[in-house]
């Protein structure tokens, strides 16, 4: 399996990692690709109808009317061209998750574009690569909560793990309404004027239910297996502001990548995702039957969404479901299979970040007690290792999400991380490849929204 090489495109051998200084390397900004896309595809953003279970249904904002949107697939490495028409009441971009895209592709409204205007197009092209799971989402204020998000698939020319099929499973929270932040810091509770003695807590949306790839648990999916199969399921946390428990019942989960970056494969019986994370996991299909496939709100008391793993030769009958974890994945389980490039040694840049709530009227999520977008820009310059601690000073997790670029936290290479509350701190180190203007966000979307983000400003 070759090592992967982040940086081929900003011309960077990457040959020999943490080699001295890291001097001599060029790093340039990443142009849009002008190359004949290998795929093109139209997505129109619209309002309409979802039903989630039989007797449920409300106004979604969707892609193409599906919900979640229309799967794109596509080859590590092809050319991947995006039409966005905006038929929304409202302004609108596409963020692609987890892909290092260059900059004036990344959806960030007022960042890296305008937001595209009612009646609008815009066309988004990028090169699909590194091979992932991942996800397309609105990146305009609480439109992903509304539905519009659908997942990103680039598929490895020669896969690390072997499989005989595979299944993306999108876990969301359901909000049968507008989504809205709350209207002041109150929140009932510990909420409110500051003090809080660091217990300010928070307020989930009034959720109606969790989602598996949709659906209500009443009306869960059907994943088809045949025994002797290896199943890859593709797990991706589109809530707005869950953290899912995920467990499949009489099958231990191989977990063989997380944000997509293949990891050396670790067994466990579950493991724990925030907003904006990924992890694919393969089972062996050698216990006939149909099983649940669970994933309940740790931060929530909704039912758990659920599907059904079913053999080709059950009869049929309810799921049994998951026993209680036992070995569930930690970070520290992640080793990566191939190494981050630029990121040894000492880092030329630090910054320590702390995430905590508001203090005041106005319900706000800091970083280092400024809220987004009147907050300061962490500069950077190109090529640099850089390195952000960060400390969390409020009772509720924080998964924290940078674009642009893939981060070392441990041993593992991903995008997004928990930050875990009171007081958890957790080391990101990435390498400034990728020059431009990005975000480094909480993807709980109300903490997004109430200011719990910076740009990331490379300068000269
Ligand atoms: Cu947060």
């Amino acid at each position: 399996m070759g090592a992967t090489t982040l940086g081929v495109i900003a011309g960077c051998s990457g040959q020999l990692p943490g080699s001295g200084d890291g001097g001599g390397r060029e790093v340039t900004p990443r142009s849009t690709v002008t190359a004949e896309p290998d795929t093109s595809v139209n997505l129109t953003a619209a309002s309409g109808t979802i039903r989630p279970a039989p007797e449920t249904s409300t106004t979604n904002w969707m892609y193409e009317g599906q919900f979640p949107g229309p799967e794109l697939r596509v080859q590590e490495g092809d050319v991947l061209s995006v039409e966005l028409t905006n038929d929304l009441q409202a302004k609108t971009t596409i963020h692609w998750h987890g892909i290092p895209v260059a900059n004036p592709m990344d959806g960030v409204p007022n960042v890296t574009q305008d937001p595209i205007d009612s009646g609008e197009t815009f066309t988004y092209t990028f090169r699909a690569e590194p091979a992932g799971t991942y996800f397309y989402h609105s990146h305009v204020g609480l439109q992903l909560d509304r539905g519009l998000f659908g997942p990103l698939i680039v598929e490895e020319r020669s896969p690390h793990v072997e499989y005989d099929r595979e299944y993306v499973v999108i876990v969301d929270d359901y909000l049968p309404e507008e989504p809205e932040l709350p209207s002041d810091g109150g929140m009932g509770g510990d909420g409110g004027m500051g003090g809080g003695g660091g217990m300010m807590g928070d307020v989930r949306p009034p959720y109606e239910g969790l989602l598996i790839n949709g659906r209500l648990p009443a009306d869960p999916p059907t994943f088809e297996v045949a025994e002797g199969e290896r199943i890859r399921f593709r797990f991706v946390n589109a809530g707005s502001a869950t953290v899912f428990g995920v467990r499949i019942a009489g099958h231990e989960m191989t977990v063989t990548h997380a944000d997509g970056r293949p990891v050396e494969p670790i067994d466990v019986d579950s493991f724990v995702f925030g907003a904006g994370e990924r992890y694919d996991a393969v089972i062996e299909a050698t216990n006939p039957g149909t099983w649940a496939v669970q994933a309940n709100a740790l931060d929530g008391n909704e039912p758990p969404a659920r599907a059904v793993v079913e053999y080709e030769s059950a009869s049929g009958g309810s799921p049994q479901s998951p026993s209680s974890a036992s070995n569930r994945l930690q970070y520290g389980d992640l080793q990566a299979i191939s190494s981050l490039d630029g990121v040894s040694g000492e880092p030329d840049r630090t910054f320590d970040l702390t995430l905590s709530r508001g203090r005041g009227q106005s319900y706000t999520w800091t970083i280092d007690g400024q809220a987004y977008p009147d907050a300061d820009p962490l500069q950077i310059r190109p090529d640099e290792h850089v390195r952000i601690r960060m400390t969390n000073r409020s009772p509720v997790v924080h998964p924290m999400h940078l674009h642009g670029h893939f981060f070392q936290v441990g041993d593992a290479i991903k995008d997004t991380v928990i930050v875990p509350g009171h007081r958890g701190q957790v080391t990101i180190d990435f390498h400034a490849d990728n020059p431009g203007r990005w975000l480094f966000h909480c993807h709980n979307l109300y903490h997004l929204d109430a200011g719990m983000a910076r740009v990331v400003r490379y300068v000269e």
